[in-house]
């Protein structure tokens, strides 16, 4: 029987994934840290989404760390994370289709004009105005993982000129691939719609900055559902203020919740959602996990492995 420990900074996912792991495995004994937690030498699997710093290194006979989410930067960030422990991250069809949901309502939103017909609006004026094709709008998504792909095989299907930029090259069908830090400038000066989905690293941060922004098209837009330290904030207000870039979703902020008094509120130009691109769904999730509960107490090696050296 595994015993496997519960931490989140969202207590209320606690029921929902007791519900759902147990339907998977009806012998788990799941316990919710910090009160629930007993003894840390009876603990053999981890689930965790941003627990205290020190609490993985305090369970002596850990098996298994298995992030509830797709981005692992927050627990790499523990200087105690226990080194010889393998670290699972999330994959789930949920998960990706909630980012595809939010990607391409994002991009539809840019390529249909709404932001300036609900300028219009407000100041009730009645000004229709064509869009270009599909087929002349070109989307560059940052990052083309699990969910990067996802969004553009949707967005390829409405007809939009994809390109996904990647450490290493990918072979999607009707997707333009750039790899490496060398074609990322030929990348960005291809991009309309620029979509950040990239995992949060020391190479990857802070990549949404000036020079950036100076090498997409005039007019361009963005869409950050990675991470708000993939973005200096300053850097997007001058290039919005210069009307370089037309106008930006964003998701994820440096500080969350967005601090009151930031300018991102009440820019015109700004869409802002509160870290909901994706959510994950215990039931949805569930399986994958319990099978990776179910490798580590057998030995064997996890699915979804993150590589600490790589950072993602
Ligand atoms: P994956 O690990 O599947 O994909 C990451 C992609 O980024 C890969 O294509 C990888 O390249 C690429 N990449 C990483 N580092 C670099 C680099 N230095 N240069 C170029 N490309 C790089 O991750 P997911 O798609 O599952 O998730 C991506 C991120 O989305 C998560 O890390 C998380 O931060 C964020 N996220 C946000 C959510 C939200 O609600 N806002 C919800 C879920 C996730 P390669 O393929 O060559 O390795
Ligand atoms: C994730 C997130 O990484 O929710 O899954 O941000």
């Amino acid at each position: 029987m595994a015993v496997v420990l519960f931490s989140s900074t969202h207590p209320k996912e606690a029921a929902p994934w007791a519900r759902a792991l147990r339907a998977e495995m009806p012998d788990v004994d799941f316990r919710i840290a910090p009160d629930g937690m007993g003894r840390p030498a009876d603990i053999d699997v981890a689930l965790v989404w941003k627990p205290p710093q020190g609490l993985l290194a305090s369970l002596p006979n850990l098996k298994a760390m298995i992030n509830l989410g797709a981005g692992v930067d927050g627990l790499l960030a523990d200087p105690t994370l226990p080194p010889g422990v393998p670290l699972a991250r999330l994959v789930d069809p949920a998960l990706t289709s909630g980012m595809t949901e939010y990607v391409v309502h994002g991009v539809l939103h840019f390529h249909r004009g709404f932001p300036a017909m609900g300028v219009s609006q407000r100041a009730r004026q009645w000004v229709p105005a064509a869009t270009p094709a599909t087929a002349a709008r070109r989307v560059g998504i940052l990052g083309f993982g699990e969910l990067g792909q996802n969004a553009a095989q949707h967005l390829t299907k409405l007809g939009f000129d994809v390109a996904g930029w990647s450490r290493t090259d990918k072979t999607v069908e009707g997707v333009e691939s750039y790899a490496g830090p060398d074609a990322l400038t030929p990348f960005l000066r291809r991009s309309d719609i620029l979509v950040c989905l990239l995992p949060l690293t020391p190479d990857t941060q802070g990549i949404l900055n000036a020079q950036t922004f100076a090498a997409l098209p005039k007019g361009a837009f963005v869409i950050n559902a990675a991470r708000g330290s993939h973005v200096v904030e300053a850097d997007l207000l001058a290039a919005l203020e210069s009307g370089h870039v037309a106008g930006a979703m964003l998701d994820v902020f440096q500080v969350e919740p967005l601090p009151e008094a930031h300018p991102f509120w009440t820019h015109p130009a700004v869409i802002i959602t509160p870290h909901i691109a994706s959510l994950t769904v215990a039931k949805s999730a569930a399986p994958r996990v319990a099978e990776n509960i179910n490798r580590a107490m057998a030995g064997k090696p996890l699915l979804d492995l993150v590589n600490r050296n790589r950072g993602y």
